[in-house]
């Protein structure tokens, strides 16, 4: 696949937080598809999406070139990789898939925005990534971010929902997308495609980070949701997958009272 027309490709993307490949759904997507694809690539760590040719995150250099935005990147690599996962889907399939991935992208992604960067269980975690900001212009920059944020979510609609009404509308999501998925080992089979990349993107920073929410707890309680998440990060990202199970072992030896794995 690399050869000397093909250089590999840089990844641009936010650094790794909470033993998932991203906190971003985005970036977690990207990264999965190029292992789903077998196409190898260098990670290039930024916080800063404006170095990007669209101003967010992730983008990649192919040859020296910046592509923005995961989808146009993706189409770039079938293209010019000659690999695509979706080669077995048959049309209905591939309708099925661009729906979940419009559900996903078009509106949870916002939801994610709103309980990660918005409300205080989110934040509480999330405000760590100032930490790189000097300390006396901390508060202001934050202030900052945090306005263009909510300012987004205003005016796409988010934030003129209650939390309740914002959860529900999430939750919704989530049952529809399970329900297709029934207890398949991926989406569509018993091998991964293209929209498992988008889905994992979505459940992992969603399930498998510390970030509590009436989501998560949801989440939480479908086994078959759980397994998914755990089997996506073990086949493509063992490196974490092994860390996680090592972390959590080392809470449980810590724990002075049985602990309820998975509670
Ligand atoms: N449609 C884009 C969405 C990418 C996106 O929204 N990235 C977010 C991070 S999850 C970002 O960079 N936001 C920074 C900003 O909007 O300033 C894609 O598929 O790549």
């Amino acid at each position: 696949m690399t050869n000397a027309a093909h250089p590999i490709i840089k990844l641009f993307q936010f650094p790794r937080r909470f033993g998932i490949p991203n906190l971003s759904p985005f970036c977690c997507k990207l990264e999965t598809w190029l292992r789903i694809a077998g196409v190898p690539y260098e990670v290039v760590e930024t916080l800063d999406p404006r170095k990007g040719p669209k101003g967010k995150l992730p983008f990649i250099e192919d040859a020296g070139v910046r592509i923005a935005d995961t989808s146009i990147i993706i189409d770039h690599l079938v293209k010019t990789r000659g690999v695509d996962p979706d080669a077995r889907l048959d049309d209905s399939q591939r309708a099925i898939a661009l729906l979940v991935q419009r559900a996903l992208e078009e509106h949870y992604a916002f939801v994610l925005a709103y309980t990660h960067l918005v409300r205080d269980e989110g934040l509480r975690h999330t405000r760590a990534r100032f930490d790189a900001v000097p300390a006396i212009i901390r508060p202001l920059i934050f202030r900052i971010v945090q306005g263009k944020i909510k300012k987004m979510l205003w005016l796409q609609g988010t934030l003129r929902h209650s939390d309740e009404e914002i959860v529900e509308s999430a939750l919704r999501d989530w049952r529809a997308i399970l329900t297709v998925m029934g207890d398949r080992l991926f989406f569509f089979g018993d091998e991964p495609t293209g929209i498992d990349a988008v889905v994992f993107g979505a459940l992992a920073t969603s399930l498998l980070t510390p970030i509590a929410s009436p989501i998560r707890d949801f989440l939480k309680s479908q086994p078959a949701c759980v397994a998914y998440a755990e089997r996506m990060r073990a086949r493509f990202f063992p490196e974490l997958a092994n860390a996680a199970s090592r972390e959590g072992a080392a809470s449980l030896k810590g724990a002075s009272r049985p602990v309820q794995v998975g509670a």
